[in-house]
């Protein structure tokens, strides 16, 4: 019997979702032939890897990233760590003869994200990106609807992702506020999510035709303590410049010939964490907004006189009928088991040694090339192909 040991590096908020994406599919996919085992969390804050590994079960806890990926034990590895370190270990990782989960944004720039892509093509892992939002039954379903011809041809796709964590400027400065060390900000945090979606539903962005990439709160306050995702701790008196994003927008353009309107924010006041779009086609439109992550609302020419219909929490879905413990009309699901969905099939396809096509390494590229392609437009005031940037 095959054994597969789980690591995960990095013990902070999105550790955990990987955490539990885990340990809720694991012993679902284990069987027979293939046994998964949830054996390390791994973080330099070994508190924290304590705390993870301990709410979680798995069974050991480490500090030192390249002790477990030098570790023959272990075979799957999630990064989930500080943009910066993403594209350093996942190709460590990669090199290890590991099997790869990497978080968003695959890399800090395109030719970063181009390099690991090339490696993963020659390596024998399997790798895969985090874009969790496609696995949202409803997204999905509203893939598969677009497929089937129900909207027609898509024309128009209005895609927001909207965040209030960094309103508040007394929330400290970190990782996430410094080109060098995250990629972007609003752009990379979130807006990769929404690139994502809008490839997954539209199909190739082949140029962004206008961009807008602003910073509102252009100094934040040093912390005293470490912190971890986006809490607040107690501030020194010193400031630093905030040099990424706090809200991005552009026009985009698909290969299919379908137009694009973007915009991620992170200064937000009340919007948590919502994701929404608003799709035109040729014969109907949808919508679909994440703080109601079990329903959409779709409006077709011929049905209805065109009136919305509301669809919310049906096993028909993809996902629900297989893979949550009540499938049942009605019953609602949210974020962690769209995660976990994720996971879910990143194990599988590690289990059969399959390719992993729902959202690989190459899919983390192409998102990469798009958010290069509006920093560029929006930093030279003109539009970019993305093909230029290749
Ligand atoms: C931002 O708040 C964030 O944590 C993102 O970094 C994650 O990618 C997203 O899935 C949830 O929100």
């Amino acid at each position: 019997m095959k054994t597969l040991n789980i690591a995960i590096i990095g013990a902070g908020m999105i550790g955990a979702a990987h955490a539990s994406g885990y340990r809720a599919h694991q012993a679902r996919l284990s069987g027979p032939d293939c046994q998964f085992v949830l054996h390390t969390v791994c973080d330099a804050r070994e508190d924290a890897a304590q705390e993870l590994a301990r709410v979680w079960g798995f069974a050991h806890v480490a500090s030192n990233w390249q002790a477990v990926l030098d570790n023959p034990e272990i075979d799957v590895v999630s990064v989930a760590l500080p943009n910066i370190l993403h594209a350093e270990v996942a190709a460590a990782a990669l090199r290890a003869g590991k099997h790869v989960l990497c978080e968003k944004p695959l890399a800090l720039t395109a030719a970063q994200a181009k390099e690991l892509t090339d490696l993963a093509a020659s390596s024998k892992g399997i790798n895969g990106s985090v874009f969790n939002y496609r696995r949202i039954p409803a997204i999905s379903m509203i893939k598969e609807l677009i497929e089937r011809g129900e909207i027609g041809t898509p024309t128009h796709l209005l895609v927001q992702y909207q965040c209030g964590y960094a309103a508040d400027p007394l929330l400290p400065h970190s990782w996430r506020y410094t080109e060098s060390r995250a990629g972007g900000g609003a752009l990379h945090d979130i807006g990769a999510h929404a690139i994502d979606i809008a490839r997954f539903l539209c199909g190739e962005i082949t140029e962004i035709v206008g961009a807008t990439t602003d910073t509102f709160i252009k100094q934040r306050y040093l912390p005293l303590t470490a912190n971890a995702g986006h809490s607040h701790v107690t501030l020194s008196d010193k400031t630093e410049e905030v040099d990424t994003d706090d809200i991005s927008s552009c026009v985009m353009r698909f290969d299919s010939g379908c137009q694009g309107l973007f915009s991620a924010s992170r200064v937000t006041v009340g919007m948590g964490n919502t994701l929404s779009f608003t799709l035109t086609g040729s014969k109907g439109t949808v919508l679909f907004n994440s703080e109601r992550p079990g329903e959409f609302s779709i409006a077709r020419a011929s049905v209805e006189k065109g009136a919305f219909i509301t669809q919310a929490n049906n096993p028909s879905f993809p996902y629900l009928s297989d893979m949550i413990p009540v499938p049942h009309d009605g019953v609602a699901i949210g974020y962690a088991e769209g995660f976990g969905f994720m996971i879910a099939e990143f194990m599988q396809a590690v289990a059969q040694n399959q390719p992993y096509s729902k959202g690989s390494f190459a899919d983390g590229l192409a998102v990469a090339l798009v958010l290069e392609a509006i920093q560029h437009a929006a930093r030279d005031r003109r539009p970019v192909a993305i093909n230029t940037l290749k």
